[in-house]
């Protein structure tokens, strides 16, 4: 749950290399299920300048049986 300033949220497949970015706006609920977590790096990219703040509250279930196994 995103509140306050948009910011952009990019996606990247850890085999594809494809992409996505979208903007969480204000009041925005992103939901990453399935293997959204397995197969996708993501990420809150640094900008130069951000005007105005935001918080994030997050909400996670950890499945540790599910975890990528280390090389
Ligand atoms: O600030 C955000 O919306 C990103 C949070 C995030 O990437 C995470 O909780 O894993």
């Amino acid at each position: 749950m995103s509140l306050g300033t948009t910011r952009t949220f990019d996606f990247r497949h850890s085999k594809t290399r494809q992409t996505h970015t979208l903007q969480l706006t204000h009041g925005s609920l992103l939901i990453m299920q399935g293997r959204t977590q397995l197969d996708w790096a993501h990420r809150v990219p640094k900008e130069l300048e951000v005007h105005g703040e935001r918080i994030n509250q997050t909400f996670r279930y950890v499945d540790s049986s599910a975890a990528p196994k280390r090389p």
